[in-house]
């Protein structure tokens, strides 16, 4: 079996100090920190989302695998974090209001961190008050928002409704992500870009910038 099926079969029943191991073993083997994010941490945590989906585990469980996730990431963070680099300008990032899905927004912040920008993480729950307001007195440049459930999505469109509303949009600009969020319901919503992985969230956070 390979290194990441091993990380993948722990992640799914939860074993975080097994998946911590595997992590750290793949990252001495020389397999790269992406390769581990995607086919090992992620792909595991798709399997428990499908799961869950079709009744066949419960909250407990995806807690588990959700705390042996973040026992890997914990590993790769050191490895996906540059330091040093002039920061390009400041993200204010948060999942949004009536949302404790985290996991997700966290691997953008690293990606983010890693590419230089300044975040500045207002955690999960967070109101669309609490992101205008903090991306004003920081004179942030971008808000990242994400969502996973379809209920909380519309959260996101206060923002930019606010952000019009007060003669902010376009001076600060708006990426949206999550499971549930597309590139057809960013504009929908007036948001300025969307990001579909933490990856893409970083180009397009670039682009974003560049553009001001
Ligand atoms: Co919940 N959950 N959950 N859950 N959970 C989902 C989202 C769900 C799809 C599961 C399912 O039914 N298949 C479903 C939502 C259904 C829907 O709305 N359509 C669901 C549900 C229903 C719920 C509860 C309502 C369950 C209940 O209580 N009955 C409840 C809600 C709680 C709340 O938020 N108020 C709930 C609770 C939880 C836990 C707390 C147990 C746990 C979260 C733990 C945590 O985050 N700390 C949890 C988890 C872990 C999941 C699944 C299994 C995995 C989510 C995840 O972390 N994926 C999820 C199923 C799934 O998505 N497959 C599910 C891995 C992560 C790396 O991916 O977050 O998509 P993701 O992020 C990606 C991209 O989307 C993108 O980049 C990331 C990296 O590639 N991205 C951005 C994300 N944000 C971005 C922002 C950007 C750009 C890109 O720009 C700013």
């Amino acid at each position: 079996m390979s290194i990441l099926t091993e990380i993948v079969e722990n992640l799914i029943v939860g074993d975080d100090e097994k998946v911590s191991a595997l992590t750290q073993k793949a990252i001495d083997d020389g397999v790269l920190p992406k390769q581990i994010l995607d086919d090992g941490l992620i792909a595991g945590m798709n399997t428990i989302g499908q799961q869950f989906k079709n009744h066949e585990i419960f909250l407990p469980d995806v807690l588990m695998a959700a705390r042996a996730m973040y026992a890997g990431m914990d590993k790769l963070r050191p490895l996906l974090l540059k330091e040093g680099i002039p920061s390009p300008g400041k993200v204010v990032l948060g999942t949004v209001r009536g949302d404790l899905h985290d996991i997700g927004k966290n691997l953008v912040g690293i990606m983010l961190k890693g590419a230089g920008f300044e975040v500045i993480d207002l955690g999960n729950d967070v109101s669309p008050e609490k992101f205008i307001q903090t991306a004003r007195e920081h004179d942030a440049a971008v808000i990242g928002m994400s969502a996973l459930l379809t209920t909380t999505m519309s959260a996101m469109k206060e923002v930019t409704y606010q952000l019009k509303e007060e003669g902010l949009a376009g001076r600060i600009k708006v990426i949206v992500g999550g499971a549930p969020v597309s590139a057809e319901f960013a504009v929908e919503i007036g948001a300025d870009a969307h990001g579909y992985d933490a990856a893409n969230a970083v180009e397009r956070v670039k682009s974003l910038i560049s553009e001001n």
